[in-house]
Order: C-alpha cells, then sequence, then structure tokens
C-alpha cells in the first residue's frame, strides 16, 4: 500500500477502540429500531481495521458569528470551511490541505457543503416522520416516513465521493469569468454513507411503461421554487451505479447541511443530481423540469457566450448539455499553495501527492506527473482505499450492511503520490499531473471554458519559483475571492492563459489572442499605473472630503465626481471606505463604467483585499432598533410580506421592516437599492426603485415593480423575475437613500444638496417610471400649504399598462374640492399609443407637439420651473430634446 496513507493508519489504530466522539447509532437488529437512541451498539465495532475509517470528528457546537445574521442562525459550523458566496447561503469548501490530511474519508466538519438557500430546520423529535413521497408513473404511488424507510428496507452502507460539478471553477474565472462562483480544487469530499438502494423503493411502487427518469426534489424553497433535478430511471434501477436515500454519513446521522434526516447520493456524478432534504420523488417521462435543473449543472457549447445563453433560452433546454457523469479530474495537495522547501538540507525525495476521480462509477487506472509539461511523463503509484472495503466480505457497518465484493464500479476518489528527487524540482518551473480513467478518459491539457464554468478538468499545474536556498510552489488558484496563484499572477503580467501554454510567452510567432476573452469588456482602470495601497490608507478617505471606493480590487478617489454624480453624492459618500463592486457594477451603464478609468488611483494590495472580501458591513446585531430603516452604508433586510398583483405583469411587493414602528427613512425623491442574488450563481443583482408606500409608513415598505418575463424571443429582467419568484418570508436587502434629488416641500426642491424654489412641475413618465414621480405628486398633493402647480404626463401603451392611475386621480380630486391654496394645482394626462376604442384621453407617444402643449414654461421667471423625467432611456432622450427646442433649460431637468 502506498505511505500516502500512513498518516491516516496511525489515525485509524487509536481509532480502532470504540470511537466516542462518534454519536450513538441505531442497530442493526430489529430490537430496537428507533432511529435516535441506541447505548450498545457503536457504528464502527465491526469494521476492520483495514479499511479507512472516518477521521475524528468534533462536531460544531457553536453559532459562528457570521452566521448569526442569515436564515441558518440555529446551525453549528466549522470555522475552517472556506466561504465562496459571501455569507449566506452557505457554499463552503475546506482549505485542500485539510481535506487531504483527513484521508479517504472526510469528516461532516470538512465536507465541503453546496446549500442554494438558507437550510430546512428538522428537530431530531421529528425524524423519524420525516415524511416523503414516491409518485408520478407507477402502479402503486406510496408515502413513507424515515422511520418506515429505516424499519422495512435493507440497510446499506458503502463509501461514495460527492464532487461539485463547479470543482476547481476558480481557474475558468480567472480565464473568462463564469457565471458561477470560485470553487477551488477542495468541492469534493468522501464519506460512508448509510441508506436504502433508490432501485429497492422504485421496485415496490413499479414504474410504469413510459416512465424514464426520476426527479427529485428538496424540501428547500428557493427563489425559484423547490431545489430538484432527475437522473435516468434504468441507471436508478442498476444496481452498479449504487443510487442510495442516505440517512447516515460517517455512521452518525446526516448533519444538517449535508441533507439531515434524508438525502439522495448519486454515485459517480455530480453532486448536484444528489438532492438534501429529499421529499419527493416523482417518476416521469422526461427530464426533470425544475428550474435548477435546467440553468444548472450544464456544460454548454464552449462557444457560447454568457450574453447568448442569457438571451437564448434554446441554450438550457437542451438535454445534450446536461452533465450527470463525472469528468476526469485530478489534483495536487502537495505541494501545497505557497509550501516552501529548502534546498539546502531537505531529504534526497519529496512526494508530490493528491487526489483523482473518475465518473459514472469508472476506476482511475492511471496518474501520471510530467516536469516538462508534457514531454515525458511518470507513473505515479495510486492507492484505490475503496477496493478495501470491496475486499471485505460482507459484515454489518454503520448501521447498514457492507457488501461491495460483487460490484465492479468504483465510487470513490483514489489518492496518488509519486518521489522526485529535489534536485529536478529544483530544474524545473512546474509539476503537472493528469488522470485517466477506465474507458481512457483522459484529463486535457487546456481548458474547455463553458459559461457555467464546470467539469473543469485540465492538468493541474504547480508552479516552481526557485528563490535563494528555497523553492517556492504555487498552486493556480486560490478559492472565493482569495488572492494568489499562479493563474492571476500571469494573467496581471499579460499573460494570455488561453494560449496553450499556461499564459508563458512561447517565443516564434505571436500567440493568438485568447478566443475566450470577451472583446467587448470595458476597462475601468488606467493600465500604467502602477500604485499599491493599503487597506489603511484607504480607510483613512472614508469620509466626505476624499471619498475613496472599491470597484474589483482596484481603488477610485470619488472627490472629482462628487458634483457631477447623476446618483447624487451621497451614494459615492457612502461607499467611502469600503467595497462597491456589486453595486457599481448593478447598476452602472457600459458608458459610466468607461469614465472610471479617470478616477482610477491604485491597486488595493492583496491584503487589504482579502479584508474587504471577508468584510461586508453588517448591521450590529446587538445595537438598540434604529427608529430608521435604511442605512446609506449598511444593507439592510426587509423580509418579503405580501405579493399582490395589480395587472398581469406589474405587483405590489409589500417588505416588512425591522420593527412594527420603524420608518423606511427615505426623503421625497429618493431612491433606495434592492439586493438579489441570482438564485444560480449568487452573483448580487441590483436595481434601484422608489417605493410608492407613503414615507411615513411604519413597519412595511411597497415597492411597485414590472416583471419582465422571458419570452421565446428575448431573455427577461434579472431582477423583476427573481423577485417575482421569492417566497413570501424570504429576505431581501435594501440600502440607501440615493439620488441626487429630494423634493422638501411647499416648492422647495434640492438638486445635489442645491437648493432652489419652484413654482411649477413639469412631471413626465413612462410604464414604471411613474414611482419615484408618484412620490413628488403625493407629496405636492398631500399638502394643503403646498402650492405649487404639477403637470404630470404620464405614457403608456394600452390602459393596463397605466400604473397608479386610481391613486393619481384621486389626488387630483381630492385638490378640485378643496378650495384652499393651489386649488387645481394638479393636473395628470396620460397618453396610450394602443388606445383602445372609446378611449377619452391623449393618445400617441409622448412627443414635442404634447410636450408644447401640455409642458410650456409659460409663465415662470428663471428658475421656478422644474421638469422631472422618468422612463425608458429612448422615452428620456426624445423628451430632453423636445423640452430643449420649447425653451427648457437644462439645469431645470432632471432626469431619474
Ligand atoms: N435540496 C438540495 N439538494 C442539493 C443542493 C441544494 O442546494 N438543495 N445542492 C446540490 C449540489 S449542487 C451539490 S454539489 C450537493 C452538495 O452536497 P453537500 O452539500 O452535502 O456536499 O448537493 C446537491 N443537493
Ligand atoms: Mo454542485
Amino acid at each position: 500500500m502506498a505511505s500516502v496513507v500512513a498518516s491516516t493508519q496511525e489515525e485509524t489504530k487509536q481509532l480502532r477502540r470504540v470511537p466516542d466522539d462518534l454519536p450513538p447509532t441505531p442497530p442493526d437488529s430489529d430490537t430496537n429500531s428507533d432511529t435516535e437512541k441506541c447505548e450498545t451498539d457503536d457504528a464502527l465495532r465491526y469494521v476492520d481495521a483495514d479499511v479507512p475509517l472516518p477521521p475524528p470528528t468534533h462536531e460544531p457546537t457553536e453559532v459562528l458569528e457570521p452566521d448569526k445574521k442569515t436564515p441558518d442562525n440555529w446551525l453549528p459550523r466549522d470555522p475552517r470551511l472556506i466561504r465562496l458566496t459571501g455569507v449566506h447561503p452557505f457554499n463552503t469548501e475546506p482549505p485542500l490541505s485539510d481535506l487531504y490530511n483527513e484521508g479517504f474519508l472526510t469528516s461532516p466538519d470538512l465536507f465541503y457543503v453546496r446549500n442554494h438557500g438558507a437550510v430546512p430546520q428538522v428537530h431530531d423529535e421529528d425524524i423519524p416522520d420525516w415524511e416523503f413521497s414516491i409518485e408520478g408513473l407507477v402502479e402503486h404511488p406510496f408515502k413513507l416516513t424515515l422511520r418506515d424507510l429505516i424499519e422495512q428496507y435493507e440497510q446499506k452502507t458503502y463509501p461514495v465521493t460527492l464532487v461539485c460539478a463547479g470543482n476547481r471553477r476558480k481557474e475558468q474565472n480567472v480565464v473568462r469569468k463564469t457565471k458561477g462562483f470560485s470553487w477551488g480544487a477542495a468541492g469534493v469530499s468522501t464519506a460512508l454513507f448509510t441508506g436504502v438502494i433508490l432501485g429497492d423503493l422504485l421496485r415496490k411502487a413499479k414504474p410504469k411503461r413510459g416512465g424514464r427518469y426520476v426527479c427529485m426534489e428538496g424540501a428547500d424553497k428557493l427563489p425559484n421554487g423547490y431545489y430538484g433535478t432527475s437522473v435516468k430511471l434504468n441507471w436508478a434501477m442498476d444496481p452498479n451505479r449504487g443510487m442510495m436515500l442516505a440517512h447516515r454519513m460517517n455512521g452518525e446521522m446526516l448533519r444538517p447541511d449535508h441533507g439531515k434526516p434524508l438525502r439522495a447520493v448519486i454515485p459517480g456524478q455530480i453532486g448536484g443530481r444528489s438532492v438534501k432534504w429529499l421529499k419527493k420523488l416523482i417518476i416521469t417521462a422526461e427530464p426533470s423540469d425544475n428550474w435548477y435543473h435546467i440553468y444548472d449543472n450544464r456544460v454548454l457549447p464552449t462557444t457560447v457566450s454568457p450574453e447568448e445563453s442569457a438571451n437564448n433560452p434554446k441554450w438550457w433546454i437542451d438535454e445534450r448539455y446536461a452533465i450527470y457523469d463525472l469528468s476526469t479530474n485530478s489534483a495536487t495537495a502537495y505541494p501545497a499553495h505557497e509550501e516552501q522547501l529548502c534546498l539546502v538540507d531537505s531529504p534526497p525525495n519529496y512526494r508530490v501527492k493528491g487526489y483523482a476521480y473518475a465518473g459514472g462509477g469508472r476506476r482511475i487506472t492511471r496518474v501520471e506527473v510530467t516536469l516538462d509539461k508534457g514531454k515525458s511523463w511518470r507513473l505515479a503509484k495510486i492507492d484505490y482505499a475503496e477496493d478495501r472495503y470491496r475486499e471485505q466480505g460482507p459484515r454489518q457497518m454503520c448501521g447498514g450492511e457492507l457488501d461491495m465484493e460483487w460490484r465492479e464500479s468504483s465510487f470513490c476518489w483514489c489518492f496518488w503520490n509519486i518521489d522526485i528527487a529535489v534536485s529536478e524540482l529544483a530544474e524545473t518551473s512546474d509539476i503537472l499531473v493528469r488522470a485517466m480513467d477506465e474507458s481512457m478518459n483522459v484529463q486535457p491539457r487546456d481548458m474547455y471554458w463553458s459559461v457555467l464554468g464546470m467539469m473543469n478538468n485540465p492538468w493541474f499545474r504547480v508552479t516552481i519559483a526557485k528563490e535563494g536556498d528555497y523553492l517556492r510552489f504555487e498552486h493556480p488558484t486560490q478559492p472565493a475571492l482569495m488572492p494568489g496563484g499562479w493563474m492571476e499572477r500571469v494573467k496581471k503580467a499579460g499573460g494570455n492563459l488561453a494560449n496553450g501554454y499556461w499564459g508563458e510567452s512561447i517565443g516564434g510567432p505571436e500567440a493568438p489572442e485568447p478566443v475566450t476573452e470577451a472583446a467587448t469588456e470595458v476597462s475601468l482602470t488606467k493600465d500604467d499605473l502602477k500604485n499599491t495601497i493599503t487597506i489603511d490608507e484607504l480607510r483613512k478617505h472614508d469620509k466626505e472630503d476624499q471619498p475613496w471606493f472599491v470597484v474589483n480590487g482596484e481603488v477610485y478617489d470619488g472627490t472629482p465626481f462628487l458634483e457631477k454624480h447623476p446618483g447624487g453624492a451621497q451614494s459615492i459618500v457612502s461607499a467611502a471606505g469600503l467595497d462597491s463592486t456589486d453595486e457599481f457594477m448593478g447598476i452602472h451603464s457600459e458608458t459610466a463604467k468607461a469614465m472610471m478609468r479617470d478616477y482610477h488611483i491604485g491597486t488595493l494590495d492583496p491584503a487589504g483585499r482579502a479584508a474587504l472580501a471577508s468584510a461586508e458591513v453588517q448591521p450590529d446585531p446587538l445595537a438598540a432598533p434604529s427608529p430608521l430603516f435604511l442605512d446609506a452604508r449598511t444593507w439592510k433586510k426587509g423580509t418579503l410580506h405580501a405579493k399582490t398583483s395589480n395587472s398581469w405583469d406589474t405587483k405590489t411587493f409589500t417588505f416588512r421592516l425591522e420593527h412594527a414602528a420603524q420608518t423606511l427613512g427615505l426623503p421625497t425623491g429618493q431612491h433606495l437599492m434592492l439586493r438579489l442574488r441570482d438564485p444560480v450563481t449568487r452573483e448580487a443583482i441590483i436595481r434601484s426603485y422608489t417605493p410608492i408606500s407613503e414615507t411615513s409608513a411604519q413597519g412595511f415598505l411597497d415597492v411597485l415593480v414590472k416583471i419582465y418575463f422571458d419570452t421565446a424571443e428575448r431573455k427577461g429582467g434579472k431582477m423583476s423575475q427573481a423577485l417575482d419568484q421569492l417566497p413570501i418570508g424570504h429576505f431581501v436587502d435594501f440600502k440607501g437613500p440615493i439620488g441626487k434629488f429630494e423634493y422638501r416641500g411647499r416648492g422647495l426642491c434640492s438638486v445635489n444638496g442645491r437648493e432652489r424654489k419652484v413654482k411649477r412641475f413639469l412631471m413626465v413618465c413612462g410604464g414604471s417610471g411613474i414611482t419615484p414621480i408618484y412620490q413628488v405628486f403625493r407629496a405636492v398633493m398631500r399638502d394643503r400649504e403646498d402650492a405649487t402647480e404639477c403637470v404630470l404626463l404620464s405614457g403608456n401603451r394600452g390602459v393596463e399598462d397605466i400604473l397608479c392611475k386610481a391613486e393619481l386621480d384621486g389626488l387630483v380630486r381630492e385638490n378640485e374640492s378643496e378650495g384652499e391654496g393651489g386649488k387645481g394645482k394638479g393636473r395628470v394626462l396620460y397618453t396610450l399609443t394602443q388606445a383602445p376604442e372609446g378611449w377619452e384621453g391623449l393618445r400617441g407617444r409622448i412627443g414635442e407637439t404634447l410636450l408644447r402643449e401640455q409642458g410650456g414654461r409659460e409663465g415662470l421667471g428663471e428658475g421656478e420651473g422644474m421638469v422631472l423625467v422618468c422612463g425608458p432611456e429612448p422615452l428620456e432622450k426624445s423628451v430632453r430634446e423636445a423640452l430643449v427646442e420649447i425653451g427648457w433649460r437644462d439645469d431645470e431637468m432632471l432626469f431619474f
């Protein structure tokens, strides 16, 4: 046996005694079938020491600080796990060395986690009654509790490696950003799973002819419905495929993050098929139509760009691009990233080692290492620990029968190692590894880039730098936003990572341009600027006098732009000293992005970037509840309370604030930012909205949103659709106020902090552009002392598209009957481009003719009028041109 697992074997020996850190497990006899209590039996009692035992585990007991502010605030976790998608949901991988050091089996503490949303909380006393169904195209649909599953079916135990399809995605993201978050090479883990063979259950339900797929659904309710996916029915019936419904992991009850109390385990396939918190099995004739089955876990052709994939749904529904069996893959654990080897006193040989796995139950048959970029290869030793379980006869283990002798397929990773002379390492610049499976599927040299960045498996390359008496090793990347790795370094130095030579210059004729690099990406930086800025320097500029802020690790000085910023100075000041990548990228146009170069002053150093990445300003949970909800520097959580349909495509979303007496804290005329995460990519989606609820409303806020649905020709609105699908009770983040305009009442306006008093507003809006204008109009109408005249032109397609009509008309009427100051001060005119017969309002677009008739500036002295415009870009543009013709000055017009 290869000595690479020697340390694990040491632990194995110690573990041969009854390990007391494993919780009690149910007995294998039927004298006591209570899932929860068992004093006598021990999970590993019958296990020969010749098979790898689970590493010691220390079940976390404390809820970690970051989790306390999330829906998972009840769930203790291991602090070593590296968070890949901010604080929540929990998507994590262990440090690669820690993972490897645990050996063949991974402890549940360090096992990677991929959660699309909050973890369903199941109390121990409810576990036996956990119910799930088998339905669809079956003769005998039935429901079953976990208790039944354990009492009535044969229990099996065997080791399975789970791998997220995104494992190693960070490397793809460095080449070109995919729609997925950045996994390092530790999105993979192995455990002994105990449960019931899926085929046994399906046979009991008797699938009908025509049934071809097994759809599975979890209990986690997500923005686009419950998590679900499918596998092929005849695979599920094949014992060699080993599909299982598991309730135990390494002899203990599943942990909440891994599907407690019941999950599917689908060996040899991408982790996404192993549905956790399992509630439903449905036999169907077609693959799952679950949103997560369609928009996740696919490898689209490399020619399909993110834009193309977004614009053209046909790529997603093409079943040929769905992925099931894992691709052959390997990675090096040692030398670790940034490991140093002293040449002076080192032993003659260095042992390079790592993991490898293959898909579809196939076995890894060779692992090869090259020190000369693939000109020559050496064979590494492979340790297939899974075989040691196979070699055991049938026996009881962890509450199930271990019986693998008969099975040909392999469900687990293997470890490989090779000894290399240190003198050779000192002479070369990299160590590359590739694995091959029994069908001769070998890892490719070059990356296959695709939109979701899945199944990344090119040769794993560790570089070697000689620094004095030391060799320093570098892995390709570090997970999440953690800086480091040769890929980032090569890219920064101008190397082309897609040149087939790891971005190094090849010499000879110029290498072709990288095919995968987005041609149209706008540069936000000054290329020649080489100024490094520390976190301390940045934090000195967190005030309004010289606000610096960070986008994508680059530092910008907002001072010269405070006056001109269309979003108002406040939003720049609010970002001072902080990372505002999400906000900036989320709400700015290409034009705005191109302007950034002028304000670029340097690059934040890696330590600073790491500090910022982990330091999103969180509301202090212990602080006294604030009377105002909005905070310009902190994202605050509002809970979705109700959705009310106003028309087929507009809804009012009501959010609960932090407490019933809280008011929003949004001045009239200003906006707030709303942030959701894309359910698939976890990318932040940010848009600004103006609520339609009264600014004085307590405890609630209403946002009116027009939903742009996907159509056959066009991808719809990311934000509006995500909002539409958001389940009641879920959080959304809010931040603000933003905007340079504020209406202070009785004609007093403030634009970028400068006050001016107006006598008349001309308000022009199209479609849902009404919302900011409605706020101002209502403020004028509601105040009897406010004599400001308001002419509001609302342009829409059909009658059903007019928003807030009843409210607007009501406000106008109230003012006709009140005799006091400003009687009849409000006028609202609707114009329709597709007016129905009998429509008594105006017809046609809002153009020069209409504006001349209704929106002239007669009777107004200089600065006494103000135009507020909000609508789609083409409308704003044509309105601006027409107004200039009529005689309005630029500084009298405000475009939201
Ligand atoms: N119900 C449910 N099942 C799920 C997921 C999920 O978010 N919800 N994530 C899937 C994905 S993409 C992976 S890789 C695996 C991860 O399993 P683990 O978190 O136990 O490692 O669970 C899969 N099953
Ligand atoms: Mo995954």
